[in-house]
């Protein structure tokens, strides 16, 4: 737990925090609360990063809110969703480019909720980071991606038809890895095209 009386997105702004710093850690550690999500690279993962435990429900004057950084340079809110269990899960949408591991960073904080337009002052007091959780993503290659770019397109298309029919070990194109680039490999890329 960590208890800084300072607002996350001005430790962002001054580079005490930079967002995304912890760039494809080589072997990252999940802290408490830490997850491992599995993600394909340049599609779309959206689901859990991270859980924490609040002691007590908070009261309506406070909004608690999540930034995860991705560790691949980017970074966005999560959505923080209470389970069964009464823990808080946090929710993030993130497509990473390239296959690898990634560290992933959540900060959890709590700070002033204002009422609604019309509804009088925000409540005036800091915010403060409640909890940092360090989590893990594992981004396989996209199956269609000849290339290793992070997406299926032309390019993919062409480095396929260069062995088309062609047989032998670590073949650019033989996407099912069967020693052989055929019609089934042209299949997958098919399937996968524009992702
Ligand atoms: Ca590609
Ligand atoms: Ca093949």
């Amino acid at each position: 737990m960590h208890l800084e009386t300072l607002e996350p997105r001005r430790l962002f702004s001054a580079g005490v925090v930079p967002a995304g710093h912890a760039v494809a850690r080589s072997d990252p550690q999940n802290s408490p609360g830490g997850v491992t999500i599995h993600a394909t690279a340049g599609e779309a993962f959206t689901g859990a990063v991270g859980t924490f435990h609040l002691d007590s429900t908070p009261p309506p004057i406070v909004e608690t809110g999540a930034d995860i950084n991705w560790g691949d340079g980017g970074d966005s809110a999560g959505q923080i969703v209470q389970g069964s269990n009464g823990d808080y899960s946090v929710i993030g949408t993130h497509t990473y480019v390239k296959a690898g591991t990634y560290g992933i960073e959540v900060i959890v904080s709590q700070g002033p909720r204002c009422p609604p337009p019309g509804g009088g002052p925000c409540p005036e007091f800091p915010t403060r980071i409640i909890d940092t959780i360090e989590s893990t993503a594992e981004v396989l290659t996209n199956p269609g991606d000849v290339n290793g770019d992070g997406r299926v397109d032309f390019a993919d298309l062409l480095a396929l038809t260069q062995h088309y029919g062609k047989r032998g070990a670590d073949l650019s194109g033989d996407l099912n890895g069967d020693g052989a680039v055929t019609f089934s490999d042209l299949l997958i890329l098919a399937q996968h095209y524009g992702r």
